[in-house]
């Protein structure tokens, strides 16, 4: 045993690098190391970051706790106990390399490539551990391609669908407007760098209102709450384009201009007065006749419209009808006007041509919204070999049981390349140790904030952690699909997919220079849609409010309301919002104790629950059993339990995601979390499992 280093000899450093976790801001951070530990993080000081201004978020200052805590997974590991059970044994990465290559191997020569499924999602990845490597495996594997579509798939495809690839409104331009709508967003906890922006238009007399079936906390302050019904927004907003056509308002002279499809939006919209609307949607005409005139009246007027809209059944069309009010309205033109969706548009990187991996054509594609069914129903070939990374399936995507039931098929090959020992990762039969951002190269640009970061590893890989590069381009080379021109180096590859997004060389210069590029030129404002040549990108420049290709793919046409699939069995709605804890279910390791379901008094008084309460939640999906918070921040009719938690933060271990239908959105096949439908019981105090 070697004697500790004495104190003296510590060093401590202050690196800068940048956050790439699935967050809107794209923080730039100051990571202070110790003896090549993380000590600690915090938000950059040197104001090359449009919004960081100092702070982060409380969740990634404890990051450390995350990257040197216990749940680490620090060398490869094969299974020794039953499925999910979670006993392993550490093997070499030889070893563990070898098993999962000849597994590929064998997968492909019995059943058909296409009985691999590589499961990924990569929010909180950047473009080098993404989509690099792991596609050249994979794609000339011949594997199933996966439906990447668990979030932003509906309002991309409505986004792009009216405007094109164009950012909208920057968040640092919301100090302009008068008006700020949030609409299915909770900055508070999704984003918080847009709240000092909000407080300060505030300050400077911007009104504010605030879309949400919660009263949440800027909700409590705003000038007007609408609380929608969830999956009530699609009615909402197309009673609100009647309205601005009826009483004169719609911007008739801009539309005329610069909009395409004015009059077949109009005749849709026209099935909405606002007394059917508010029957519909659950908000009172009062507010929706309130909310539509402040909206009107106010220039500039911008909308935050959320991911929480796009969350069900409509919610394709729910985001497109949101999206085209500034449109209808007149609001487009002016800095602090329109609307923000993502952000991501600002920078136009690809990353498959960078790293020479197209994606094979003709090849069988399944939806990561019904993993559960593609393990337990899909067939020719049926999926024997799994690998996930880059994502906590278990937890994270709808029909938790199903997953599981999958999940314990004795003839389905497990890999989980993950950086802690999440739920998804007990199921493994070989477990690989990940970097995390600290520890390896990345780029990363953000779809709020719009910067691309540079990152470096501030510390050397944690235990025998691998970056996704070096693991993927391994077994390509194992598996013999590697080929002799691959860019595998970190900075070879990065400046390669810079140069995908990069016609005049400006950003490989920042880059270079600075860690961090910005959208705009140094000294430029960011851009504002309709002012200066900016234009929708589309054929045309045109707003396309009824897209052709929207309007064939979603059942009934583009803006058609499917009714809420409530039923007296399961009256109650149960939505899963992002929670200041984690990063969708990154971090949940660090969360002490159990996590309760929220529930409004009327329901609670009805069902004779109060706050501690142990209670059952069912429908014809899955059961949660957790501890019930009567809390009158939600609208009655609706229950909310925190999107991310991990089986040990409820008493069934199931989440929220084993009561979430996998059913799809209208559009972009997205995934209908808050189309969750339950009913709710008190249940004895004294059942197994309650503490
Ligand atoms: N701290 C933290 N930050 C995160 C995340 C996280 O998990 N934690 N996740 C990241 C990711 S992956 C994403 S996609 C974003 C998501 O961040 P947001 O866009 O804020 O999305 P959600 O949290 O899903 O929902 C936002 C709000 O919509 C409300 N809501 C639910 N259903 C409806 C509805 O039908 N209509 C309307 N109008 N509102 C509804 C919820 O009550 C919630 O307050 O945040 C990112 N940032
Ligand atoms: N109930 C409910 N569930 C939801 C939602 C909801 O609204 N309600 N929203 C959904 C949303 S918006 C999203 S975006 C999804 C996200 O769901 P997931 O894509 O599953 O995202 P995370 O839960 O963050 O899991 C990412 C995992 O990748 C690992 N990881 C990170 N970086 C690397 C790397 O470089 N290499 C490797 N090998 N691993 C890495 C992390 O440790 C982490 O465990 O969750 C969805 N889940
Ligand atoms: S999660 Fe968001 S707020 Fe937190 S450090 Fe990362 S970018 Fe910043
Ligand atoms: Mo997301």
């Amino acid at each position: 045993m070697s004697a500790p280093a004495p104190a003296s000899a510590s060093t401590s450093t202050t690196v800068t690098t940048a956050c790439p976790l699935d967050c809107p801001d794209a923080c730039r951070l100051e990571v202070v190391v110790e003896d090549d530990r993380i000590a600690s993080v915090d938000g950059a000081k040197d104001g090359a970051h449009p919004l960081t201004d100092g702070f982060i978020c409380a969740k990634v200052r404890r990051i450390a706790e995350h990257v040197h805590g216990g749940d680490r997974l620090l060398h490869p590991m094969v299974r020794v106990g039953a499925k999910g059970e979670g006993r392993f044994e550490r093997v070499s990465w030889d070893e563990a390399l070898q098993r999962v290559a000849e597994s590929l191997i064998e997968t492909r020569a019995r059943h058909g490539a296409p009985a691999i499924l590589p499961f990924s999602y990569g929010g909180s990845n950047g473009l080098l551990t993404q989509d690099t490597a792991d596609a050249r495996l994979f794609h000339r594997l011949g594997a199933s391609l996966l439906e990447r579509t668990v979030c932003a798939a509906p309002s991309g495809a409505a986004a792009r669908g009216l405007y094109g690839r164009v950012p909208g409104v920057a968040l640092e331009d919301y100090v302009h407007s008068r008006l700020i709508v949030l609409w299915g967003m909770n900055p508070q906890a999704s984003g918080i760098h847009l709240v000092p922006v909000i407080k300060a238009a505030r300050a400077a007399g911007a009104k504010l209102v605030v879309v949400d079936p919660r009263r949440t906390g800027l909700a409590a302050g705003a000038d007007l709450h609408v609380p929608v019904r969830p999956g009530g927004d699609l009615p909402l907003a197309l009673s609100i384009i009647h309205w601005l056509f009826e009483s004169g308002r719609a911007d008739a002279a801009f539309l005329a201009e610069h909009a395409t499809g004015v009059e077949v939006l109009r005749a849709r919209a026209a099935l909405w007065p606002i007394e059917r609307a508010a029957a519909e949607s659950g908000v009172a005409a009062e507010t929706i006749e309130r909310f539509a005139r402040l909206y009107a009246d106010a220039a500039p007027a911008a909308i935050r419209c959320g991911w929480g809209v796009e969350r069900n059944r409509n919610g394709g069309s729910a985001v497109a009808a949101v999206l085209a009010l500034p449109a209808v309205a007149g609001k487009l033109g002016v800095r602090g006007g329109g609307f923000t969706m993502s952000n991501g548009g600002a920078f136009g990187y690809a990353p498959l041509r960078a790293a020479a991996a197209p994606v094979p054509k003709g090849v069988r594609s399944v939806s990561m919204n019904q993993l559960g069914h593609a393990l337990t129903e899909l067939s020719s070939p049926r999926i024997h070999h799994l690998f996930v990374y880059n994502a906590n399936p278990d937890t994270t995507i709808p029909d938790q049981e199903r997953i599981r039931a999958g999940l314990a098929r004795d003839d389905l090959f497990t890999v989980v390349f993950e950086q802690v020992m999440t739920d998804t990762a007990l199921w493994a039969d070989v477990l690989l140790p990940a970097t995390t951002f600290l520890e390896h190269d990345e780029l990363a640009r953000g779809y709020g904030a719009m910067v691309t970061n540079r990152m470096r590893p501030v510390i050397p890989p944690v235990g025998e952690a691998r970056t996704n590069l070096a693991v993927f381009d391994e077994l390509a080379r194992r598996v013999g699909v590697a080929k002799d021109d691959d860019v595998t180096e970190p900075d070879a590859l990065i400046d390669a997919i810079v140069a995908t997004g990069d016609p005049d060389g400006r950003l490989a210069i920042e880059l270079q220079r600075d860690g961090i590029a910005r959208g705009t030129p140094e000294g430029a404002a960011p851009p504002v849609l309709f002012h200066r040549g900016v234009l929708p990108d589309t054929p045309g420049g045109k707003i396309r409010l009824v897209p052709e290709h929207l309007d064939r793919e979603a059942p009934g046409g583009l803006y058609h309301y499917a009714a809420d699939p409530g039923t007296p069995a399961f009256p109650l709605a149960l939505i899963s919002p992002a929670s200041e804890r984690t990063i969708s279910s990154t971090f949940g390791q660090l969360i002490e104790g159990q996590v309760p379901i929220a529930i409004h008094p009327d329901d609670a008084g009805a069902r004779g629950i109060t706050t501690g309460d142990v209670v059952r939640v069912w429908n014809e999906l899955g059961e949660v059993r957790c501890h019930a918070r009567v809390d009158d921040a939600l609208r009655p009719g609706v229950v909310s339990l925190a999107k991310g938690i991990w089986a040990r933060h409820t008493l069934s271990g199931t989440t929220s995601t084993a009561l979430c239908p996998a059913t799809l959105t209208d559009i972009g096949r997205g995934a209908c979390f808050n189309d969750a439908r339950v009913q709710i019981e008190r249940g004895e105090a004294g059942r197994p499992g309650s503490p």
